[in-house]
């Protein structure tokens, strides 16, 4: 095999965040970008001789353009087999369990995820370990350094490989192997469900909407719920994968899912409905009437996994990022199970997970997933949910807020406020941060300040240490303020703002969150100024 050697210049760009490296395509589409990048990956592993190497994206534009490279730097770095899948779509927990699968040293997760696609759209590139995770922050710090110094990217100087065809191949000595996206995340599926339960429940006129917003998970959704579960043909919408995801915005929130939001809203609208984003790790779920805060499906989600034959034995723990509600806090209680409190972002859970600490875990963000895989998985919360419906035989309605008679409700909402200039972003969090030593044990409107402090998270499992990680404000009634920069952005700065407040079971349980929050939100302001350091009057999308 011939290997073409090129002489580059470090780009000084190159710096992971929350999930990867984001930017806008026109970025990774500079000559030797994304090249420069996956090198400095390679760079930073150990020995691959002999190892298998997982590919896969969720099919936005420049997806296949970046696989082909990698294919021929992983041929040239010596990796001795590549999986990709067919067309270069995986969706991220798929490529997690193919690389847990098939014991692969890691893999390539190609996505920008809920940001939109195409030209003028992101895209992303993220390198998750051999326990199917995103690497942990000592890696990609390690790479980071690497992109600052790289001068050279290798290649074997082969042809490309034909993604469309599903079968072994050769490259420059490397084995790639183009599977079924698919399958065997499917029959995964089928091992943690009860696919009998579920299809009865379908065949009984049980009616959904999936939206997959035209982003992985069409394919996924389409097989799982109309093939193997029997849903009518429709149930699954924007079911083919696109680029520039139908020009859309694939984030499964109230704001770009809002046709699947009004449609479960309308008296004739379906039982059930749920949306993924452009990777397909994250879930939107809504009842008929009833819109489930992520936050609040977590909690759900696990003083009902009982009911799903993956869990029947018990789970051992919940996890949660620390700006997710505390709702979850109370079932592991009630449980009498460890409950525990991360930074963002999904690789601070794989420690937990694989310590069998945890098996359930979630995020604020619409994330959710278990000791299955090691990434949030959407498709499984819903997967789940339905579980659950079909087993307790009640409506999402009932289900919820039979749950608050027993636990109470965590109010919650988070505000964002996006592209934000990045200099009033920061200057706004480090005001906060001096202001936290007075904030403490203060009285705030009436309120007094339990703690303020900036979330330093230490992994109880290889006690690795991750500092400043969101400036939180906790309240002796329960109530909380958290302020934190976005990790995936890609232009300016995103403020996000996370308002929490605890009414107990007797409590009042159907108020709106925005008023059940007011007071909070204007605190909030208050104490960050919000208005005055960014300008912003409200903010640009309330989830
Ligand atoms: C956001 C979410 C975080 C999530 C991350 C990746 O990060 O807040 O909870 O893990 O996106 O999700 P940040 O740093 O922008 O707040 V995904 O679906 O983009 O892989
Ligand atoms: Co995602």
């Amino acid at each position: 095999m011939s290997i073409r050697k090129t002489d580059i210049t470090p780009f000084g760009d190159q710096k992971p965040g929350t999930s990867g490296l984001r930017k806008r395509t026109s970025v990774f589409m500079q000559p030797h970008y994304a090249e420069a990048f996956i090198q400095a990956i390679f760079d930073t592993l150990p020995d691959v001789a002999g190892e298998t190497l997982v590919i896969g994206g969720d099919g936005r534009y420049y997806n296949a353009e970046v696989i082909q490279k990698a294919i021929k730097l992983a041929a040239a770095k010596g990796f001795a087999r590549v999986i990709v899948g067919q067309g270069g779509l995986l969706s991220t927990p798929a490529a997690s369990h193919l690389i847990r699968h098939n014991k692969a040293l890691g893999g390539l997760v190609l996505s920008a995820s809920h940001n939109p696609g195409g030209p003028d759209g992101d895209f992303g590139i993220k390198y998750n370990v051999g326990n199917g995770g995103p690497a942990p922050e000592k890696f990609t710090e390690e790479v980071h350094k690497r992109t600052q110094v790289i001068d050279r990217y290798e290649m074997a100087d082969v042809a490309d490989v034909d993604l469309s065809r599903i079968g072994r191949q050769e490259a420059g000595g490397l084995v790639v192997e183009v599977v079924d996206p698919v399958a065997d995340y499917a029959a995964l599926m089928q091992t943690l469900f009860d696919f009998d339960a579920i299809r009865a429940m379908f065949a009984s006129g049980f009616t959904m909407k999936f939206d997959a917003m035209h982003a992985v998970t069409g394919p996924y959704a389409t097989a799982i719920l109309e093939g193997m579960l029997g849903a009518p043909k429709g149930t699954v919408i924007n079911g083919t994968p696109s680029p520039d995801f139908g020009g859309g915005h694939p984030d499964p929130n109230l704001v770009y899912a809002k046709d699947l939001y009004d449609l479960l809203m309308s008296p004739d609208g379906p039982d059930f409905g749920a949306a993924s984003d452009g990777d397909g790790d994250r879930n939107l779920i809504i009842g008929k009437g009833r819109f489930v805060t992520p936050s609040d499906s977590l909690a759900l989600l696990a003083a009902n996994a009982l009911l799903a034959p993956g869990y029947r034995a018990g789970i051992a723990g919940i996890a949660r990022s620390m700006p997710t509600s505390a709702a979850a806090d109370r079932v592991a209680e009630k449980l009498g199970i460890e409950m525990h409190e991360t930074p963002t972002g999904w690789k601070f859970f794989g420690n937990l997970l694989d310590a069998g600490r945890v098996t359930i875990c979630g995020e604020e963000s619409a994330g959710t997933g278990s000791n299955h895989v090691r990434e949030k998985d959407g498709l499984w919360a819903v997967l789940l949910w339905l579980n659950i419906l079909a087993a307790r035989r009640e409506s999402v309605d009932a289900i919820v807020t039979s749950h608050w008679r027993e636990f109470g409700r965590n109010y919650y909402t988070r505000h964002d406020y996006d592209e934000v200039d990045a200099g009033a972003a920061n200057g706004l969090m480090q005001a906060l941060r001096e202001k936290l030593p007075q904030l403490a044990g203060s009285t705030l409107e009436g309120k007094t300040v339990a703690y303020a402090d900036d979330f330093t998270y230490i992994d109880p499992v290889d006690g690795s240490v991750s500092a400043r990680q969101g400036v939180r404000i906790g309240f002796s009634d329960g109530s909380r303020l958290v302020f934190r920069l976005s990790g995936t952005g890609t232009v300016g700065a995103t403020l996000r703002v996370y308002l929490e407040r605890y009414e107990p079971p007797h409590g009042q349980h159907d108020l709106d969150p925005q008023s059940a929050l007011h007071s909070l939100i204007e605190l909030a302001d208050r104490i960050a100024g919000i208005r005055e350091r960014t300008g912003r009057t409200e903010p640009s999308v309330i989830t």
